[in-house]
């Protein structure tokens, strides 16, 4: 008997924490500490734990499925045939007729791959993944505000700041491991200010828990912001010498509407609570750090959540030192990596604008062909799922990697029509998933453990994912998969990787940020990116001198209104529900579901809600109800806590026979196009006996 323990980072969460995988004769069996893990020191959460159980499930694909049109059931099919049947079909679309989904979930080099694959082979501008639904608010709000779209700080100014500022994040269950670096500034005297409708195990661990409704998070910022002017207390060198925009965003947050009284009434929030963070703004000014996350993004105003976040910031002088900044906890392994390739519509790797016809020339050069799609945004997400939706005849086909919309998107309903619609459809999966069965064709990835490959945290880290087993049966890397699809149409070239070093290498070429790292220098603790040089260390903090991505180098403040959600309560839909995550599973529940003692502690969804509505509404603990919104219904079990505020209820989104995206609204921000998962007016009736 052989036993192995390979070093390699955690698949779920952007925390990115460091462990080893037994293996045992060529069998994953277990996880053991590693203690030289930068992030967690040795400490893993229950996914960090448990959640490789998934690895040895009978369900695991291990060969491609091609569907037979005569009775709907997939069969088997080796390597050639589903290529073919891919190949033969993909060469039919037109650019505009295609899409893809790339993944977080997946390496940078299969990211890397996917956006390259649809650039060159299929030639279309429609590449995104899970970002939209999640962080793109983040990313496009910094970018606005400081023309960089990633995290300020590091893990390590969480640990050492005087303040922490946590909004929107409910990081003891999405990002344990870096909820423990900030406990350790708690542990050291740090005040801890949680802003959540909900009483979550984060606001368990605050001073001071703001819970104000869901939506309101911009009256509450410009508030702040009103009373730091006006109590004299803005950093007037940092917003002299490194801001424009100042005079706009003062004339707005000054305003009446924004005083202390007239918020504390909109956010359902007493005012001496407001006084408080206020107190503690000023005693830990340049040593405050904020930490946002879903309950700030996911909202028709996510981006101007984001950027009022950088704006508070901005004005106490808080950026580009220790123990401050914007800390967005991204939330998938490797969201922060699936956007540094460019797995988007809008940019190319490192984040070269596919409207700037230079950097669509530069690409193309180093790609080696005439051209690539440039000029015009690519489809995001959720304009991919409403073209499916009401215009098949103008979107026909698409590849998802990773990524499985009819649990993970709003609307259910009609996501599962757009994907009855599509006509041809191929799904790249480790399992077969509620999206996979509208597939024409299911192709077999292996997972983070059978693979070499790299992966970058919420914190800029790139690290490694190691290999630790076969991929089972005929499954193989998802790259490679790319490559032997481009080799069927034609395009062999421009995939001549041998190793997945080697997409690495050749991403490294045109990513700028990453220009420096290479898998030898990622044997240690890994490298926060920018690392322009070989020699260059990485970088814990950005904006340290300049806001260098800014064409003046100097950060852009801006007028934000307060505004509510795009659905609003009313008699008819009277509660505001939000949804969101839960320790024990990951988003779609495909990995964390067969884990058997993650399941144990969590085998089914349920509906939060406060005793004062399940009195009102003759509801008792665990009974079943149906939750019902203008887009459909669900049968949940309720959960009565005090923890939820009143008028507000809670669901998580990971279970299949619960959905509550069947309820969810499709309306998203207007410049990210996430949706507005975090609110939407409901009812609830009591089950027909
Ligand atoms: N165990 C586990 N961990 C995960 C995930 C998972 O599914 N399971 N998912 C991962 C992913 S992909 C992501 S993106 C992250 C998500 O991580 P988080 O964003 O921390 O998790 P959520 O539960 O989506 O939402 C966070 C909090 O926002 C609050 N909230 C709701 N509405 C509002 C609002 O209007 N304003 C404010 N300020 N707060 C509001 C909710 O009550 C909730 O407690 O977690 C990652 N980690
Ligand atoms: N109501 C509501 N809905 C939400 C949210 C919310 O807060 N509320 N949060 C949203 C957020 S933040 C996110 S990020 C999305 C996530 O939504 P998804 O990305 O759809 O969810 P996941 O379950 O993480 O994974 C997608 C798929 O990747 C597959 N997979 C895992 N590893 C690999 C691999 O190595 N290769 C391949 N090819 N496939 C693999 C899994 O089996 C799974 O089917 O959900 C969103 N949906
Ligand atoms: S905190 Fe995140 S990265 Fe760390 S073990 Fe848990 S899920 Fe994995
Ligand atoms: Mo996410």
């Amino acid at each position: 008997m052989e036993i192995k323990y390979v070093t390699t980072t955690c698949p779920y969460c952007g925390a990115g924490c460091t462990f080893n995988l037994v293996v045992k004769d060529g069998k994953i069996c277990d996880v053991q500490p590693c203690q030289r893990g930068p992030v967690n020191e040795g400490k893993l959460c229950p996914k960090g734990i448990y959640g490789w159980e998934f690895i040895n499930s009978e369900d695991r694909l291990t060969t491609p499925l091609i569907k037979d049109k005569a009775t709907g059931k997939f069969k088997s099919a080796t390597w050639d045939e589903a290529l073919a049947v891919v190949a033969e079909n993909f060469a039919k679309y037109s650019p505009d007729e295609i899409a893809v989904i790339s993944s977080a979930r997946c390496c940078n080099e299969d990211n890397y791959a996917m956006q390259k694959f649809a650039r060159i082979v299929l030639k279309t501008p429609n590449v995104d993944h899970c970002a939209r639904l999640c962080h793109a608010p983040t990313v496009a709000g910094l970018n606005m505000v400081f023309g960089s779209g990633a995290s300020t700080n590091s893990f390590d100014d969480l640990a050492i700041t005087d303040c922490l500022f946590i909004i929107g994040s409910n990081n003891f269950e999405a990002h344990p491991l870096a909820a423990r670096r900030m406990m350790q500034a708690k542990a050291k005297g740090a005040h801890v200010i949680v802003c959540d409708p909900r009483m979550t195990p984060t606001a368990k661990q605050a001073h001071l828990h703001i819970q104000h409704y869901p939506g309101t998070d911009i009256q509450l910022l410009n508030c702040l912001m009103k009373q730091i002017i006006e109590r004299g207390w803005v950093d007037e060198e940092f917003v002299k010498n490194r801001t424009n925009g100042y005079d706009e965003l003062k004339a707005c947050v000054l305003q009446d509407k924004y005083s202390i009284e007239n918020t504390s009434a909109i956010c359902g929030v007493p005012a001496e609570k407001i006084e408080q963070v206020l107190t503690w703004l000023r005693e830990c000014q340049h040593k405050t750090a904020f930490v946002h996350c879903l309950g700030i993004t996911q909202h028709t105003v996510g981006v101007d959540n984001v950027r009022s976040i950088a704006f508070v910031q901005t004005l106490l002088g808080n950026i580009g030192k220790p123990g401050c900044g914007v800390n967005a906890l991204r939330g998938q392994n490797n969201v922060q990596g699936s956007c540094d390739m460019g797995a988007l519509p809008n940019v190319y790797a490192g984040y070269l604008k596919v409207t700037d016809p230079d950097a669509a020339k530069k690409v193309a050069a180093y790609w080696g062909v005439p051209e690539i799609p440039n000029g015009k945004l690519g489809l995001h997400i959720p304009e991919m799922l409403e073209t499916l939706e009401e215009h098949p005849d103008k979107l026909k086909c698409m590849y998802l990697m990773g990524e499985n919309p009819v649990i993970s998107d709003p609307d259910s309903k009609n996501v599962e029509k757009g994907m009855e619609n599509c006509e041809f459809l191929v799904v790249q999966d480790i399992f077969e998933t509620e999206t996979t069965r509208y597939a024409d064709v299911v192709l077999p990835g292996a997972c983070y453990a059978e693979e070499d490959g790299t992966q970058t945290n919420a914190e800029r880290r790139v690290q490694r994912f190691r290999k630790a087993a076969d991929a089972p049966g005929e499954s193989k890397l998802d790259w490679e998969i790319m490559k032997m699809i481009a080799e069927k149409m034609g395009y062999g070239q421009y995939f001549q990787w041998q190793t997945t070093e080697d997409v690495f290498n050749e991403m490294r070429g045109i990513t700028p940020q990453y220009s420096g790292i290479t898998y030898a220098k990622l044997e240690g603790d890994g490298i926060q990116w920018p690392c322009p040089t070989e020699d260059h260390p990485g970088t814990p903090i950005l904006h340290i001198e300049k806001f260098a991505g800014m064409p003046d180098g100097k950060a852009k403040l801006e007028a934000i209104e307060h505004r509510a959600p795009a659905e609003v309560i009313d008699a008819e839909y009277p509660v505001w529900l939000t949804t969101g995550a839960t320790i024990w599973h990951w988003p779609s529940g495909s990995m964390t579901r067969r884990c058997e003692q993650l399941d144990r502690d969590a085998p089914t969804a349920w509906l939060e809600m406060n005793p004062i509505d399940a009195a009102k509404y003759n509801i008792k603990d665990d009974e079943k109800v149906i939750l019902y919104s203008r887009r459909g219904e669900v049968a949940v079990n309720a959960r009565i806590t005090p923890n939820i505020k009143e008028g507000v209820f809670f669901m998580p989104f990971h279970f299949t026979e619960a959905r509550a995206n069947l309820v969810t609204n499709t309306a998203y921000d207007p410049v990210s196009r996430t949706p507005e998962f975090k609110v939407c007016a409901v009812n609830v009736k009591k089950m027909e006996a």
